[in-house]
């Protein structure tokens, strides 16, 4: 995204925290996700007030409170779109876009394939805990179809949708998942992501202790599983396809999208113009 030297600028994560404290319950994976994010921007260099962290609603949604960046605090499901919109505003500026399952991939999966396709340079980051947290446990798209709890008996019985799949398939030229609890490995991840010349999509497997007590349990099941496969989407796609869930690591980098930095955001104001021609 930028060619910044992390080195000359000198930042610590501690440039990025914030004196607000998380209300996150003890114990949240978003903690970890948070952490990472801290010292992934340190490592990569442009300066807080450089950097536009936008969330949807949801408790992973209030992280860019918790940071020194320049935060934006939207609306359910509409992470996405805003980021898009400032990224084209100020192309200048890092955007990174944060939030939950629910908000991503329920309420805003219309705007997550089409900023797959559409591959405006920003990040997007998704604390994927299985779970609405927020609004005390209702199942996700991403929750297991068996995963029984009060709000839903028995499980839904609905199979879960498969983030990663989906990006690959949409046009996502860089696919990757971490965990929260392996900080070392998240950072190195998010930092490649900050670095890819177009959009990035990163999932974070992130427990959430108050309404899925079980996925603290993740931390015994992640597993690292990705050879990155460059280029070719229908052998990640069928990398993604037999992986059970938990697999870590860069799954995909496509640096067939020629130009994504400029041409990509070009094409998509472009069009974004035309559907406004259109509707007149
Ligand atoms: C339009 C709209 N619909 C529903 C809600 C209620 N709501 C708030 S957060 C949320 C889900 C949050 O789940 P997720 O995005 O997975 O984030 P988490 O809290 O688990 O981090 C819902 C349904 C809302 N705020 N706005
Ligand atoms: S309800 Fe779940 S997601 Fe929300 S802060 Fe608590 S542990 Fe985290």
């Amino acid at each position: 995204m930028s060619s910044i030297d992390s080195a000359s600028r000198n930042l610590t994560p501690q440039d990025f925290h914030s004196g607000a404290t998380p209300i996150w319950c003890p114990g949240c994976g978003d903690y970890g996700v948070l952490s990472a994010l801290e010292h992934a921007l340190a490592e990569y260099g442009r300066p807080p007030h450089e950097v536009v962290l936008v969330s949807g609603i949801g408790c992973s949604s209030r992280l860019p409170a918790y940071t020194t960046c320049y935060g934006f605090h939207g609306v359910h499901g509409r992470a996405l779109p805003i980021a898009t919109g400032v990224k084209l505003a100020r192309p200048e500026l890092e955007v990174i876009a944060v939030g939950g399952d629910g908000d991503g991939f329920s309420i805003g999966g219309n705007h997550f394939i089409h900023a797959c396709r559409r591959n405006v340079d920003m990040l997007y980051l998704v604390m994927d805990n299985r779970v609405y947290g927020m609004t005390k446990g209702q199942p996700s798209p991403t929750t297991e179809a068996d995963w029984d709890s009060d709000i839903a008996p028995g499980g839904l019985g609905l199979r879960p949708l498969d983030p990663m799949a989906l990006a690959v398939a949409a046009g996502a030229g860089f696919v990757a998942r971490g965990f929260s609890g392996r900080s070392k490995e998240l950072t190195k991840i998010i930092v490649e992501a900050l670095r890819w010349p177009g959009f990035a999509f990163v999932q974070v497997l992130s427990p959430c202790v108050a309404f899925r007590s079980e996925t603290f349990g993740w931390k015994e099941k992640v597993h690292p599983a990705f050879e990155t496969i460059e280029n070719d989407r229908s052998q990640a796609y069928g990398a993604i396809a037999g992986d059970d869930g938990c697999g870590l690591g860069v799954l995909f980098r496509d640096r067939g999208i020629p130009d994504a930095k400029e041409q990509a955001a070009n094409a998509a104001l472009a069009e974004i113009e035309q559907e406004f021609e259109t509707c007149r």
